[in-house]
């Protein structure tokens, strides 16, 4: 697993607009969408700490929250603002030269393990302190091995704060927890398990996968490990050429396609665990030779849908390599999964 530096921002909207309008700070306040008609028709996109107080909530109607607190400052929301704030956090986390992905608006993974726990930490309050100073934005840190437990750290030292959680203490931070505590799990996985008899995250480990496949597909092995404590994703940095790649070198030249088979499922066989565990789906494969003259050349082909199969890697990385077999004798070749789609969030990385 990586050792991961997971940022939070803390009530993001309200902290960008109380950093332009200071006159806001301390009274209770909302940022929120409004329709044209009337504010009181709107939702609460997030809202200040002192809002939090009187029981408002992210996603709860404007005519809600008003209920709660008759008092509350109305202020209408500017995505342009924020994006550009959030931009500027990620360009001063990018400073720090360690791989980083860019999870939400308000929420950045870095890759920390070439720095081990301790030193981790003290990156992460240093990172921490300068956004507060040299943005003016407040935000909470949360370090441990892999994203999610990286995130559910944050969440627990919100607001303000930072808190590092080592991979021994991981399976004692889950034991007792609702399975809503899993960033993925929302209402409508939370009502599946339900279904099944899992509302902790023990219980979630406890179950049989097998079960859990069959109600929620390959979500169901994913949330059976992360509920062990295992999450391997890799922090993707979107700055990263998005594709997978393995190469060879043969032990001896060849021209023959049935050894270049054998020598194609190998390396498909690295790129697909590595496809599995980063949790991808690709739709471009590409086969490459390197000639005994030291010359390369590649072969791509776009499929009609993504995939994370490993069958269908190797027959067309295999059928790829084929058309490469000329007159020079082939000594190295490669295999490279690129038009990547995040099998997780569905999310398009090219
Ligand atoms: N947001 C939104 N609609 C929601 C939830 C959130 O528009 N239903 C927006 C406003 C938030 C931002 O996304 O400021 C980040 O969401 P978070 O869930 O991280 O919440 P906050 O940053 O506001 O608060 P916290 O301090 O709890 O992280
Ligand atoms: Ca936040
Ligand atoms: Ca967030």
């Amino acid at each position: 697993m990586p050792l991961v530096i997971f940022i939070d921002m803390d009530y993001f909207f309200a902290a960008c607009e109380e950093l332009r309008r200071p006159e806001l700070k301390g009274k209770p306040f909302i940022v929120g969408t409004s329709p044209e008609e009337s504010k009181m028709k709107g939702v609460v996109q997030t809202c200040n700490y002192e809002a939090r107080a009187f029981g408002v909530r992210s996603g709860m109607a404007t005519s809600e929250a008003y209920r709660k607190k008759k008092e509350l400052v109305y202020v209408e929301a500017d995505d342009p603002y924020y994006e550009e704030l959030s931009r500027r956090v990620l360009q001063l986390l990018r400073s720090y030269q360690l791989p980083i992905e860019g999870y939400s608006i308000d929420e950045f993974a870095i890759d920390a393990t070439q720095l081990g726990y301790e030193r981790a930490f003290d990156t992460a309050k240093a990172m921490k302190a300068r956004v507060n100073t040299e943005i003016g934005l407040p935000c909470t840190m949360g370090v441990s091995m892999g994203k999610t437990f990286a995130k559910m750290a944050c969440d627990e030292a919100k607001p303000n704060g930072a808190k590092l959680l080592r991979e021994e203490e991981i399976p004692g931070f889950l034991r007792g927890k609702g399975v809503r505590k899993l960033p993925g799990i929302g209402p409508k996985t939370e009502e599946r398990l339900k279904a099944l008899g899992i509302t902790t995250l023990d219980e979630l480990a406890r179950a049989d996968v097998n079960r859990l496949i069959a109600e929620l597909g390959s979500n169901g092995s994913w949330l059976h490990n992360l509920a062990l404590g295992k999450d391997s994703a890799k922090v993707m940095d979107a700055q990263e050429v998005l594709s997978i790649s393995r190469e060879r070198t043969l032990d001896e030249q060849t021209r023959d396609p049935k050894r270049l088979d054998l020598e194609i499922e190998r390396i498909a066989d690295m790129v697909i665990e590595e496809v599995r565990k980063s949790q991808y789906s690709f739709k471009t494969v590409t086969s490459k030779a390197r000639y005994a003259d030291f010359t390369e050349r590649i072969r791509s082909r776009t499929l009609q849908n993504y995939s994370s199969s490993g069958e269908v890697l190797k027959a067309t990385a295999k059928q790829l390599a084929r058309e490469l077999i000329g007159d020079r004798p082939i000594r190295k070749v490669g295999v490279r999964v690129s038009t990547l789609i995040s099998a997780k969030g569905q999310q398009r990385l090219v």
